[in-house]
């Protein structure tokens, strides 16, 4: 999942280790570099060609071995010696940079971007890295916390959430059509029902023509009991049946689909804030998916104004994904991710985790 910025980020290790090597190698090499230059044009031609050739392999031998051992060995004892890491504001110019420029490729939000390579800058530069042995482990530990503070934002325990609030609990899906709202709340209906909690389907989406038969589909497939109106009726009325149906029936959450509403049509918005409104539902999901990246983003701050939501559901991402995101949606709406939908079927939703995602991303291999 989310290879591409996975990649990117160990390109940002990389960048600071060898920006950092080449400062220690700079001096002692920039004196012998030239010297031993001149002893091998010197030499040549009395040695010969083969003599050349083997000690030019037996230097490269050399060269491979203390490749392997020397920088990091030579950068902790320096590390002990000064009792600090050798890295500059100057050092770490670029790899900022490319860290930026990675970041905005992959989607990622500007001001999420910004946040990360402040607090990445903050961490490296500043007090901490007096107890930190490698460059490697600097930057390492310097990127899991930037990232984790973006991507946790507003974490809670949906589980726990769902136990403590009366019941039934109300929850309305809302986002663009085609991203997996429906497909969603399947998925959470059997969620819930594995954790011992009844749901009732209410089909908001009196829009869409078959959006009925579509949801009616998994309603019966799942053996739940769906609440519906026919095409063109008021959304907010088939919620609200919902939720009387789960009442009188003693069903614990209500799922209640909206249509796949364009955030640019006034009139759609409309209904959504009308359901807010009527139903007052206990917890409003967004729904996008992670494929759309900077789109998915800036879709979840414009539903957010419309009805504010309390947590958001990433779909697709078993899909190739930039993980933009991912990492900006919590950030951008100060409201958590709580779902990701890791395929077609019923069982392909997880918890999404921001630490298990911050140490995918930064696992090396
Ligand atoms: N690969 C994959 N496909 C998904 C996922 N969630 C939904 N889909 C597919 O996306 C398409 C649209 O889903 P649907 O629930 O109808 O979207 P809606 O218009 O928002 O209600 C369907 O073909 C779903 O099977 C997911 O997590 N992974
Ligand atoms: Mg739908």
């Amino acid at each position: 999942m989310f290879d591409g910025l996975k990649d990117k980020l160990s390109g940002f290790r990389e960048d600071v280790e060898a920006s950092t090597e080449v400062d220690e190698e700079a001096s002692p090499e920039e004196g012998a570099a030239p010297g031993s230059d001149a002893d091998a044009s010197d030499e040549a031609p009395e040695g010969g060609a083969a003599a050349t050739a083997a000690e030019a392999d037996a230097v490269e031998a050399d060269e491979t071995t203390s490749d392997d051992d020397e920088p990091s060995t030579f950068q902790r004892a320096k590390a002990f010696a000064t009792g600090r890491i050798i890295i500059e504001e100057e050092d770490l110019e670029e790899p900022l940079w490319n860290l930026e420029m990675a970041l905005l490729e992959s989607d990622v939000e500007m001001s999420v971007a910004e946040q990360i390579l402040d607090s990445v800058r903050e961490s490296m530069l500043g007090e901490s890295r007096k107890q930190v042995e490698t460059t490697g482990e600097l930057v390492e530990s310097a990127l899991h916390d930037a990232l984790l503070d973006v991507i946790a934002v507003g974490q809670f325990d949906f589980e726990q959430r769902i136990a403590e609030a009366d019941k039934p609990v109300t929850i309305v899906f809302t986002g663009v059509n085609g991203v997996g709202k429906t497909t969603s709340i399947a998925k959470l209906s059997e969620w819930l029902a594995d954790r011992g909690y009844s749901s009732v389907l209410a089909n908001g989406d009196t829009y869409r023509a078959g959006a009925n038969e579509q949801i009616r589909e998994h309603a019966d497939r799942l053996g739940r009991d769906l609440i519906s109106h026919d095409q063109g009726g008021d959304p907010a009325a088939v919620i609200y049946d919902g939720v009387e149906y789960a009442e009188a029936n003693d069903i614990d959450v209500v799922l209640g689909d909206t249509a796949g509403r364009l955030h640019t049509s006034d009139d759609l918005m409309a209904q959504l804030e009308k359901i807010d409104r009527v139903v007052d539902p206990d917890m409003t999901l967004f729904v996008d998916e992670a494929v759309a990246g900077q789109d998915a983003v800036n879709r979840a701050k414009e539903f957010d104004d419309a009805a504010a939501i309390d947590g958001a559901i990433l779909t697709k991402a078993d899909a190739d994904s930039s993980g933009g995101a991912a990492i900006s949606v919590a950030y951008v709406t100060g409201k958590p991710i709580l779902f990701l939908g890791t395929g077609q079927g019923y069982d392909d939703i997880t918890r999404f985790d921001p630490e298990a995602l911050v140490e995918s991303l930064l696992d090396e291999e």
